[in-house]
């Protein structure tokens, strides 16, 4: 039995990639082991949000994240912003990080590329992730391999507070599932899927309707060698489809590979479609029935409320272990 803990940010509706690489897994972890799942809306403000369409989004995300199969008897689930313990656990984190390594996070990079005004929160986004993980005495961690970096940066902080002052933190490990873990962009097939894309026909929205679905599987990007085959590097677009074809058929990729041998992209296409639609149907019934019900703010009123519990013991350690505070 593991601590688990792992969040998403409510910055719009979740991809087929956040589905596929952690949201899926968050489901199977919770056979046998203790798990706890945010909504993190303050890693979301660290680029400007619609007030709106945050309190929208925030509603939605807690909606999917039982659609999908998170189960409050089996899990907490909650919102960050409702335990204040994560933001003090963040300040104190900020503080254990130096400039440099907080500089050289590959997402601070790409965010912060081109932009005039860089929000300081940009910067300080592993810190506070850190703090999210390390409150719950965290072991596994499900996430993409884009977050990769920040979860060595997060065991780095916990080993670093826990050498100077006290043994307070779990260190925590990375569950990066082998299929999966880098869904990419339907259009630019070397970059992964991302809500923030610009271009809409390279994501696919988890509440995507069924007609979008199959249009935007149909103009994903592949090759002209037309032979279906798993190759990142040569044929990036084509073992995409593949991942995701395997993710939402539970066939292996080489069990594809060999039924669509002598068969063209058309067909292939198709039936990833199918696979994807198949897939994200039940998920898009269950969210209808949950989106207006007041069992959500129950069950997240509940989640708020036993995640304090937790919380509020790791930080009072810390507390006292830095001498901040009056702590006996
Ligand atoms: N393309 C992806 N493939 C596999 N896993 C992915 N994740 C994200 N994109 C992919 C994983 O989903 C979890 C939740 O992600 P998040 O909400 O924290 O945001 P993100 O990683 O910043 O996702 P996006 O879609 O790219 O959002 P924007 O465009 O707003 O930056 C994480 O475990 C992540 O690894």
């Amino acid at each position: 039995m593991a601590k688990i803990f792992s969040g998403v940010q409510p910055t719009s509706i979740p991809t087929l990639g956040n589905y596929l690489g952690a949201m899926h897994n968050f489901v199977t972890l919770q056979e046998g082991n203790d798990c706890i799942y945010c909504i993190v809306d303050e890693h979301a403000i660290t680029v400007p949000q619609d007030p709106k369409e945050i309190q929208k989004n925030i509603r939605n995300l807690a909606a999917l994240y039982l659609a999908m199969g998170i189960d409050p008897k089996k899990s907490i689930l909650f919102i960050q912003s409702e335990v204040p313990c994560h933001a003090q656990l963040g300040w104190i984190m900020q503080c254990t990080s130096y400039m440099g390594e907080l500089e050289r996070m590959t997402q601070f990079k790409d965010k912060s590329k081109g932009k005039k005004a860089i929000p300081a929160g940009l910067l300080t986004y592993p810190p506070l992730m850190a703090a999210d993980i390390l409150l719950y005495q965290t072991e596994l961690v499900p996430v993409g391999a884009d977050q990769k970096q920040h979860m060595e940066l997060t065991r780095d902080l916990a080993e670093r507070f826990n050498n100077k002052y006290d043994d307070v933190f779990t260190i925590p490990e990375p569950y990066i599932p082998p299929v999966g873990a880098r869904i990419m962009s339907l259009q630019e097939p070397t970059k992964k899927m991302s809500k923030s894309d610009t271009n809409r026909k390279a994501t696919i929205f988890t509440l995507d309707p069924e007609k979008d679905i199959i249009k935007k599987i149909k103009s994903a990007i592949t090759d002209d060698e037309a032979v279906v085959r798993y190759d990142r590097d040569a044929k990036p677009g084509i073992s995409n489809l593949l991942d995701i074809f395997s993710l939402c058929s539970g066939r292996s990729v080489d069990a594809l590979v060999a039924a669509y041998q002598g068969k063209g992209y058309g067909e292939f296409k198709t039936d990833v479609a199918e696979a994807v639609v198949g897939t994200l149907k039940p998920i898009q019934e269950r969210y209808a029935q949950l989106i207006e019900s007041s069992e959500l703010d129950r069950i997240l009123d509940e989640g708020a409320e036993r995640a304090y519990a937790i919380a509020k013991e790791t930080l009072r350690k810390t507390e006292k272990a830095l001498g901040i505070g009056r702590h006996n």
